[in-house]
């Protein structure tokens, strides 16, 4: 009788986030600590994506009229996402402190509230300019533990390689919203069903397939590019009488979460490439929470990230909005394209 019913119980699909946390609690693989802040964070990206659905009827759309520490102007959705993600977050006792792609420096907890083990960093709402279209957008974030011993975090101490992450996520607010999350053991995906306000996990341990067709790459800057870079590209366009006797296709959407997303699902390789106009400040995407959270996410599902020369995971960071170059997704094209950079150096 019981057996039946345990049985019936844990036939039941899909399963909630909730669910999935307590069970990845259960066999080790979590703390109380982490599962309450996945679940925070998640709760805070259905209160975002609940602002971008309303749209100009929410009267949430266009410039907030203040810029960022890296010179972009804010649009008022990246200044609500960043103050959701903070609110939220700020009095649970599972964090030491935050940083943000909006935010000069990072914070520590404020002194009213207990503090936590964990640091958390995020892009509130990446592919900003996406936003007033009507064209996906997203939040990523990234888990950190706060170092031993240290109490109010600086910005020094969020400042360790990608492979330290203990967790990273992305939300994909699109037709549906979508959470796509790692604590290290495989990435899965999760559908919010709106009705219910609950994330349901609909892909477990999804796998970029190897090989692909489709890349996804911001052209227009072709002439920018760095040799190997024009090289590569030079050779995907060459198609199946090039010396990769293929045809590719190309996608960009130039939100990295819909980019990235479109990869997790289908495989394709995405690149923001280092270029002559971004050189001077280390490429376009922010390592600490754009690139090292988009890599994890991807080794976890069997792709690879690198910089043409490094894996992403490894980089020493210094500094909180350092940028970097990027490219992702599937194993085997990276492997390729990580050729062509190796070939220049040697
Ligand atoms: P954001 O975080 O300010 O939105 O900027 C990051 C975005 C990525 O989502 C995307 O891949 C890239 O910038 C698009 O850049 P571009 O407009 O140069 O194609
Ligand atoms: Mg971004």
């Amino acid at each position: 009788m019981h057996g039946s019913a345990a049985a019936r119980w844990s036939a039941m699909k899909p399963i909630s986030l909730t669910r999935y946390l307590i069970e990845e609690q259960h066999a080790g693989r979590i703390n109380a600590d982490l599962r309450l802040l996945i679940e925070v964070v998640a709760r805070a990206c259905k209160s975002i994506s609940i602002a971008i659905g309303k749209g100009a009827l929410g009267g949430v759309l266009g410039e907030a009229g203040t810029g960022n520490i890296q010179g972009e102007a804010q649009k008022k959705l990246d200044v609500l996402s960043n103050d959701i993600l903070l609110e939220a977050n700020a009095w649970g006792g599972h964090l030491a402190g935050l940083a943000s792609e909006e935010m000069d420096h990072s914070q520590p907890i404020p002194d009213a509230f207990q503090r936590g083990n964990y640091l958390l960093l995020f892009d509130p709402l990446d592919g900003s300019s996406n936003i007033d279209v009507n064209i996906s957008v997203g939040t990523i974030f990234s888990v950190l533990r706060c170092p031993d011993g240290v109490t109010s975090p600086g910005d020094e101490h969020y400042l360790q390689p990608g492979n330290t992450q203990v967790c990273a996520g992305y939300t994909t607010y699109g037709p549906s919203t979508m959470l796509v999350l790692t604590v290290g053991h495989g990435t899965h995906v999760f559908t919010l069903d709106r009705e219910v306000g609950s994330f349901m996990l609909t892909g477990r341990g999804v796998q970029i397939p190897a090989d692909t067709k489709e890349f996804a790459v911001n052209m227009s800057n072709q002439r920018f590019w760095e040799e190997p870079m024009q090289r590569y590209v030079g050779d995907l366009l060459k198609g199946k009488e090039g010396p990769r006797g293929k045809d590719f296709n190309m996608r960009w959407v130039a939100s990295m979460v819909a980019d990235v997303h479109r990869i997790i699902t289908r495989g394709g390789i995405f690149s923001y490439p280092l270029d002559s106009k971004c050189r001077d400040k280390g490429g376009k995407l922010r390592l600490m929470y754009e690139a090292n959270p988009m890599a994890f996410i991807v080794e976890q599902a069997g792709g690879a990230a690198t910089t043409g020369y490094s894996r992403i995971l490894d980089l020493a960071p210094e500094g909180l909005h350092q940028r970097v170059p990027v490219i992702l997704g599937s194993k085997s094209e990276v492997d390729t394209v990580t050729g062509y950079h190796h070939e220049k150096a040697a």
